[in-house]
């Protein structure tokens, strides 16, 4: 296949938010890593979307929002098995902002998610009850972008949740290592790759396999 970047393509950059970051309130062990590789990357599409996880405070999926739950215990939830999360990335709160030094003016839409109260969204198109949309395919689909390429924060989450449901709304989907990394709970990270590759997802190790 070909693999170079082409005007039907779309490079989704997930959640390089600064809570994902070190320092941040849920941070991803070198999360900050995947800024420079994302930029290089970004350079050779044409068409760029980001996306921000972005809670109201008191959010369902805080262990604070649960007396006696701490973070990243499972509960459940109406929809499912919910992990709980550190508070993180409050809408409008600094935690919330893109990575400075992400390169972020080419990106042609961001799309916020994870802003009912009631529901995590992990997803880049459905929340995390796997049915509310998030508006993404439809937009994709009316702009006539049909394969995604993806990197970002955290591999085994938002970024295998997003891209399992691209394929599964009929998307090509591609996943560029480099540009990822891992909460890793549990085996969450092998268990992505897993899911990820039984669902039809590509998986490239770098900007030069592109
Ligand atoms: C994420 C946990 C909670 C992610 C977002 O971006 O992978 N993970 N919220
Ligand atoms: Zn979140």
């Amino acid at each position: 296949m070909q693999m170079r970047p082409g005007d039907d393509d779309l490079l989704l950059i997930i959640d390089v938010q600064n809570d994902f970051c070190p320092g941040g309130a849920l941070a991803v062990a070198d999360g900050d890593a995947v800024v420079p590789v994302i930029n290089r990357l970004a350079e050779r599409f044409a068409h760029i979307a980001l996306t921000q996880d972005w809670h109201p405070s008191g959010h369902s999926s805080f262990a604070t929002s649960h007396p006696g739950a701490a973070p990243f215990e499972t509960i459940r939830m109406p929809y499912g098995q919910q992990t709980l999360w550190p508070d993180h990335c409050v809408q409008g709160t600094p935690g919330a902002a893109f990575h400075p030094q992400l390169a972020t003016e080419r990106a042609e839409l961001v799309i916020r998610k994870g802003f009912r109260p009631e529901i995590d969204s992990y997803s880049a198109f459905y929340e995390n009850d796997r049915r509310t949309p998030t508006g993404l395919a439809g937009y994709l689909r009316e702009r006539g972008l049909q394969r995604i390429f993806l990197a970002g924060l955290a591999t085994d989450f938002c970024v295998h949740y997003s891209a399992v449901d691209a394929r599964r709304l009929g998307f090509e989907a591609v996943v560029v290592e480099a540009g990822c990394r891992a909460i890793d709970l549990a085996g969450s990270l092998d268990a992505a790759w897993t899911a990820m590759a039984a669902a039809g997802v590509q998986r490239v190790k770098d900007v030069a396999a592109i």
